[in-house]
């Protein structure tokens, strides 16, 4: 096969056409944009196929010690910008697709979002997995392949909601299914002792993991890795013929329903014991497959007729647990590698710990997962023996090591007894004590994880606890997103070697002042704000003005996230403008307020606020008074395409969680890198961005994560006293002006009972004065264009640390151990 070089548009255009014609998907006469980027798509595939095998037998061939990165979420979102421009090949596919009569955008947009992941963990998988193909790196992704990603959120009347998102409706064009690759996994069951007294897990039901593989091509470099995710099958052989034939139709096709409910869903709800059980089943089933394959691959690269040597493992697979979700990989490696290899449990526990690296992403007890022993035990009963075996160690551990933290063994232990009636095992803490490494994702997150979190784990074990703050990758995030703003970095800084080096957008400070520079830039975030009022406009029918201050913040619906805070500060400033005389009314700044983000769809108090946003948006925008100098918007169903749109249109982004509370962030970095000044809280890598880009440049209120629990207690000891404004804007929501839902559970999170504690848990009501003042230091600032633009140059200026290939170098040398594998 020829494969297109950029300047070979006719042999792109002839091979799109190829494509159109010989992999047929739909009815031969037609070619519409949809057939076009199917087409389209197929044909940069060729490319990356080419690509995948080379870098696949080039691992093979030098067996280098490669990385897995195991996550039970990906949010890749569309493929086609990405492959092409890492391809070089941009130029080439839209000048072919021209001459085929069609327009690039029109057909990039014609692709679904791959959407499996829920918000900042998954995106940051994603980008992980870009900066490994582009470093050169050995490494693969190991995901699950569900058929309904995360959910579509439509806004009504009523307000959030939820409709299944098929991203595989027609077909992914990116996956390739590997028939040859599939792995038995089994569920339930019992142990059975053997006669040399090893145990075996048998019975129960097996269902197979089938390999889809998805390339993940590197940024100018040929090296393609695989995001390898894992579908559930159930085989012939477990067809009941006789009873279908019998009319026992569900019956006879049992265990196929049961492989189809494993990867249907991202997140099925878990309150119910169904819920629960189908979750860990996910878990595991990645978990065992993914372990599996790893173990294939190390066997199929050792010498022929050698006998294994299981020490070297560590030396050749590093495991990275992306949160606690993977977690099942211990106690599987574990069962592996006794019950089947035939190691002993010293050797087993030394490959396994050598082995495995664990990330932590939040510190919300709500969101550290503890699964019933009772449904583990079920499940999974060789585990549950394998896990209790590991809190027996611990214990022993302590009682040898630090009799000191005896008495705390209750806490700290792997299985939490506390309740007999509901004992439960703690997640995070059997990663902590069977992990080489344990890591944080920004400096106050790593510093909470060893100061608060696993304080005791860190006096035991100080050296394997590490930060790795977060990043993003430059080329989705800034070269494809926005285009015009990448071709004035690349004029000024006279290369474009900024793309896989971030850090030489330092270069771009000495220019800050520079008038020709400030100009071209704000042209260039000029033109970003109209596409996005475009955008907008589409999906909202609400027009909004590109001269008005773009105020955004899109993220996941979440009490900690504070969009609340945000929408109480429209509230009043509402009620402001509503006060003013016409005279007044001219110094005002124009804004338009942004606000997007899905609520999980059990999170009712999330879901009162996305209707909050969405009645004020209806109150303010059609209010005559106001004049356009405020209007509220609620972005629909906000995925990795609506941020690649939101992000460079806007000028002011909002990172204003209660402080200690946000692991990170990473949509903070996006806004950052494009020109977008942050209001925001002392919280996540908010910290490290502002020391980078400088305090001037950030608008910073709010308590200090080292305040929290004492400004907690004050106000549950009824010694807070509400600043006027905030006392007024809860007023105006309870004057009932906003319509008749009730708002009075959100209400009441602010005043008593919040279901985390008592009293605003979040300290909505402490913040909102400094955050009023921090506002208005925004519009002030904004009055005048120059030192806005010179800020935001600043931003990007700034932003080089927060790189994903930072990141990722950092985790190769620091805990993978791994060196870069360039396919020659
Ligand atoms: O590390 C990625 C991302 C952080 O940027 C966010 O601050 C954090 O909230 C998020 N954590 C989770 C935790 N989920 N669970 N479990 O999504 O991780």
């Amino acid at each position: 096969i020829a494969h297109p070089t950029p300047e070979d548009a006719f042999g792109v255009a002839a091979n799109i056409k190829y494509h159109a014609q010989f992999s047929p998907h739909f009815s031969p006469v037609k070619f519409e944009p949809e057939q076009a980027f199917y087409a389209t798509a197929e044909s940069v595939r060729d490319t990356l196929i080419q690509r995948w095998n080379e870098t696949f037998l080039h691992f093979h061939k030098t067996d280098p010690k490669q990385t897995y990165y195991l996550s039970m979420e990906y949010l890749q979102g569309r493929a086609l910008t990405n492959a092409v421009g890492n391809l070089g090949l941009t130029d080439a596919y839209a000048s072919a697709l021209s001459k085929l009569g069609y327009d690039m955008e029109n057909i990039v947009e014609q692709e679904r979002d791959a959407a499996l992941g829920n918000g900042g963990l998954g995106r940051l998988a994603s980008c992980f997995l870009d900066s490994m193909a582009t470093l050169d790196l050995p490494a693969w992704g190991y995901g699950l392949r569900y058929k309904y990603g995360l959910f579509m959120q439509k806004i009504t009347k009523k307000g959030q909601e939820e409709y299944a998102e098929d991203w595989l409706e027609k077909f992914s064009p990116w996956e390739v299914v590997r028939h040859d690759i599939v792995h038995p996994v089994r569920f339930f069951g019992e142990v059975q002792v053997q006669a040399d007294g090893r145990r075996k897990w048998v019975g129960g039901e097996v269902l197979h993991a089938l390999a889809y593989d998805i390339p993940i091509p590197g940024y100018n470099t040929k090296n393609t890795i695989s995001l390898r995710v894992w579908d559930a099958k159930a085989t012939a052989k477990d067809f009941d013929l006789y009873a279908f034939n019998e009319g026992k139709h569900d019956k006879a096709a049992s265990l196929h329903s049961k492989a189809s409910q494993v990867c249907s869903v991202l997140y099925p709800g878990d309150e119910s014991e169904e819920g629960k059980l189908l979750r860990l089943k996910q878990q595991f089933f990645l978990c065992s497959a993914s372990l599996q394959d790893i173990i294939a691959r190390f066997k199929e690269r050792r010498p022929k007729n050698s006998t294994l040597d299981w020490k070297i493992f560590p030396s050749k697979v590093a495991v990275q647990m992306n949160d606690t979700h993977p977690t099942l990989s211990i106690p599987e490696l574990m069962r592996i590698l006794m019950d089947v290899e035939g190691l002993g449990w010293n050797q087993a526990w030394a490959i396994t710990s050598s082995t495995l690296a664990y990330t932590n992403h939040t510190v919300l007890p709500e969101a550290l997962e503890k699964w019933p022993q009772s449904v583990i035990a079920k499940l999974l009963p060789r585990h549950m023996e394998i896990i209790a075996e590991i809190d027996k160690q611990f214990q022993a551990l302590l009682h040898a090591k630090r009799p000191d933290l005896e008495r705390k063994l209750g806490e700290l232990r792997v299985i939490d007894y506390s309740n007999p009636q509901k004992v439960l095992v703690r997640m995070a803490h059997m990663c902590v004590v069977s992990s080489h490494s344990v890591n944080g994702v920004a400096e106050l997150h790593s510093n909470i994880l060893k100061e608060e979190l696993f304080a005791d784990f860190y006096s035991l074990w100080p050296s394997k606890f590490q930060n790795k703050t977060n990043g993003i990758t430059p080329r989705r995030w800034l070269r494809y997103c926005s285009p015009e703003l990448s071709h004035i970095i690349t004029k000024w800084l006279r290369t474009d070697e900024w793309v896989v080096n971030l850090d030489l957008l330092t270069g771009l400070r000495q220019f800050a002042d520079d008038k020709q520079l400030q100009s071209e830039w704000a042209a260039a975030k000029h033109a970003n704000k109209v596409r996005l009022a475009d955008y907008i406009c589409e999906v909202t029918g609400i027009k909004i003005d590109p001269s008005t201050m773009f105020d955004t913040q899109i993220k996941r619906i979440h009490e900690y996230k504070r969009q609340f805070l945000n929408i109480l500060s429209v509230i009043y400033r509402y009620i402001t403008i509503k006060k003013m005389s016409p005279e007044q009314k001219k110094a005002v700044v124009p804004r338009t307020v942004m606000i997007g983000g899905k609520a999980f769809a059990t999170y009712a108090q999330a879901k009162r606020i996305v209707k909050l946003v969405t009645d004020v948006g209806a109150l303010v925008n059609n209010d005559p008074d106001v004049g356009g100098l405020l209007k509220v918007v609620f972005i629909p169903n906000y995925n990795v395409t609506v941020a690649e749109v939101a992000i460079p249109g806007s000028e002011l982004s909002q990172h204003i969680s209660t402080a200690g509370m946000e692991a990170s962030g990473t949509s903070n970095m996006k806004f950052a890198l494009n020109g977008c000044l942050i209001i925001g809280t002392l919280d996540g890598a908010n910290v490290e961005i502002r020391e980078e880009i400088g305090e001037e440049n950030f608008f910073l209120f709010g308590a200090r994560a080292d305040e929290i629990t004492r400004l907690r207690k004050e106000r549950e000891q009824g010694r807070f006293v509400p600043d006027p404004r905030f006392q007024e804007t809860k007023e105006f929501i309870k004057s009932g002006i906003l319509g008749d839902y009730n708002y009075e559970p959100l209400l009441d999170s602010l005043e008593g009972n919040s279901g985390f504690g008592r009293g605003d848990y979040f300290l909505v009501g402490h913040d909102f004065p400094s955050y009023l003042e921090a506002q208005a230091e925004v519009d002030k600032a904004y009055k005048n264009k120059a030192t806005w633009t010179k800020m935001s140059i600043l931003s990007t200026a700034g932003s080089g640390k927060f790189s994903s290939d930072r990141t990722i170098q950092q985790y190769a040398n620091e805990i993978w151990h791994i060196q870069e594998c360039r396919v020659p």
